[in-house]
Parts: structure tokens; sequence; C-alpha cells
């Protein structure tokens, strides 16, 4: 067996932690012959449930799994690391304004964004899950001038794959039938699901539904999806963003499938007009490690104005993080 791939996760002890260390652990990441080490951060006072959690994983006897390292010091957990899941973040609470979220975020995602480039590996990845993920991955990538700025990545997955569930469901159809779908923006209720390049089963599927179950149903479900959720369960989704955050690196790592494409949030090179250097989502091909931004697409109207407000609330997203000298 090869070397094992040393897969660093933060907020290990939270919700999405305990769905998503059993994931990488069993080897939905990197495939059955790669095994991993994981490199576990949390705050001090959780440190003791992250022990529990290892205690499980311990219990799993995972084949793959060729050890597990646990901190609350991001120097130390980082060191070596050629993924990096940062999943701990700081929650909005109740009354919070957003720059004080941001503030909080930026207190998290600055000194990790710093450990990362002083002890990572050469070829470390980074994918943000943490709310609000863009911002946080831009903070992170800011503080990080020597790790090449494509390898900050921000979650639009889930919110890619929710809308692949709701289309099929609409259309009839699986999952596996759809290809071509893309989440633009930024992963908050501004997101834009878009179908007008999707096909399902080969026939394009804004041909399949009508204009307005798009605008007055599928857009707004796939956009309050996670609110939905709270709603139903009382709890934030876990299982499901675990499982987007797995897809999303798996993707990056191994390629995606021929003749498809994923929605992934990537510091904008100027595609589509897009402002240089925010974290935004953009349907995205993988390949050897390395992902293109899918060019030449038309955006009517319709879906260009979309696009532009969840930009602008990314743009201002930017300017706040910068008056507060996080960026
Ligand atoms: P939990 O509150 O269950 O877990 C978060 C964990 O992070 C806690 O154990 C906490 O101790 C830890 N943590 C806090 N600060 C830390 C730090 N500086 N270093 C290391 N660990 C730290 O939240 P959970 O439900 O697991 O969600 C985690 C994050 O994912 C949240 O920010 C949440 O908003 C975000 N989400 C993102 C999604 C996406 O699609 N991008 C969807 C799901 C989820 O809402």
């Amino acid at each position: 067996m090869s070397t094992p791939v040393k897969v660093a996760v933060t907020g290990a002890a939270g919700q999405i932690g305990y769905s998503l260390l059993f994931r990488i652990a069993s080897g939905s990441l990197l495939g059955p012959d790669t095994p991993v080490q994981l490199r576990l951060l949390e705050i001090t006072p959780a440190l003791k449930a992250l022990e529990g959690v290892v205690m499980e994983l311990d219990d799993c006897a995972f084949p793959l799994l060729s050890g597990v390292e646990i901190g609350d010091d991001a120097n130390v957990v980082f060191d070596g690391a050629n993924i990096a899941l940062l999943v701990g973040a700081r929650p909005r609470s109740k009354g919070m304004e957003r720059g004080d979220l941001l503030e909080a975020n930026g207190a998290i995602f600055k000194p990790q964004g710093a450990a990362l480039n002083a002890h990572a590996a050469d070829d470390i990845k980074v994918l943000v899950t943490g709310n609000p993920a863009n911002t946080n991955a831009l903070i992170a990538k800011s503080n990080a001038p020597d790790i090449p700025a494509e390898r900050f990545n921000a979650l639009t997955r889930l919110d890619h794959n929710r809308a692949l569930a709701q289309l099929a469901a609409k259309t009839g159809t699986t999952v596996n039938d759809i290809r071509h779908l893309t989440i633009w923006g930024n992963h908050s209720a501004t997101q834009y699901p878009d179908v007008f390049h999707a096909e399902v089963n080969g026939q394009n599927a804004s041909e399949l539904v009508d204009q307005a179950w798009l605008e007055s149903t599928f857009i707004p479900t796939v956009q309050q999806r996670g609110a939905a959720i709270i709603e139903a369960r009382g709890a934030s989704s876990a299982a499901s963003a675990a499982n987007a955050t797995v897809d999303h690196m798996r993707d990056w790592v191994l390629g995606t499938p021929e003749g498809d494409w994923v929605s992934m949030s990537v510091p904008s090179d100027g595609s589509y007009g897009i402002a240089e250097g925010i974290i935004t989502s953009f349907p995205c091909t993988t390949s050897g490690g390395d992902y293109s931004i899918v060019q030449g697409l038309e955006i009517n109207e319709f879906s260009q104005a979309r696009i532009d407000a969840s930009v602008a609330e990314l743009q201002e997203e930017r300017e706040a993080v910068r008056s507060l000298g996080l960026v």
C-alpha cells in the first residue's frame, strides 16, 4: 500500500465531523487503495468529546486508517497535511450582526490560513465547509501567501446535490440522468442554481420544466434547503454536508466523470466577468488533481441577474473583511 495521505479536519467533534470522519476512514474520500492518516483539530473544551470519537474510529477497525492525531494547535495538526477540510467555524448567534460574524470567523480562518502556509505539505488542497464558507476560504487563502490561491475552495457541492435531487424529483428521473447543472455564487440564500445548461436524459432541462416552477419552487427550495432542514430536524444538515464535502474533495483529487461537471467554489479568474479573487461557485471539471472552470457557456438575462446579485454579496463580504484587516 502507498504512503498514507494526511487529511486534516477541523471542527472534528462537531455534527458534520461525526459523519465525515467515518466516511474518510472507510475509503469514500480517496478510494479503496489509499490509506489515510486523520489529523483532527478542535478547540480545547471539545478535545474530550473528540477523544470519544477517536475511540469509535478505533472500534471500526478501518483497514485504511493508518493513524489519528488530535489537538488544539493548528500549527501541529496541519503539519504535513495533504488535504485540509475546514469544517469548524463560529455560527451566527442570536442578534449577531454580519460584521461580528465575519470578525469571529476571521479569528479562526486567519490563523488557520497562516498555519497551513507554514506547515502543510506542498501539495495541500483546502476545502472550507464552515460558514460563511466562501469568505472564510478567502480569509484563509489571503493568509497563506505561499500556497497557490487555486488550492483554496469552498463548498457549494451540497447545493449542487440538493438541486440535482429537486430536478430529478420534478422530472420523474434519477440524479444519474442529469448532467451539467450549476450552482453559481455564494453558499447563501443568494446562490443561483442554473438549469439552463442542464440536461435530463440528453434533453435540455429548461424545456422540461416551466419558468414558474423554476422561479417560485426550484430556486427558492434549493436556496432555503438548509433552513428547511433546521426547521424539520431541529439541527442543521450534517450527514448531507459531510457527504458533499467528501464528493467535492474526492472529485478534485480523483477527477470528475467524463461528460459532466460539478459546482465548486473557487477563486475567480475573471471568467464570466466575475470579479477576480473572490471565491465563488462555478461549473468545474477536474483531472489529475487540478480543476478548470467550464468556459463559453451562454448566460441568459435571467441567469445573469441572479449571478450578479450573488457575486455582489460576495464582493460586499470581501469589502467587510478587508476593512477588518482579515484579507
Ligand atoms: P457544530 O457546531 O456541530 O461543530 C462545529 C465544531 O467546530 C465544534 O465542535 C466546535 O468546537 C469546532 N470549532 C469551533 N471553532 C474551532 C476552531 N477554531 N478550530 C477547530 N474547531 C473549531 O457544527 P456543524 O453542524 O458540524 O457545522 C460546521 C460548519 O459547517 C458550520 O459553520 C455550518 O454552518 C457549516 N455548514 C456548511 C454547509 C455548506 O454547505 N457549506 C452546510 C452545512 C453546515 O451548515
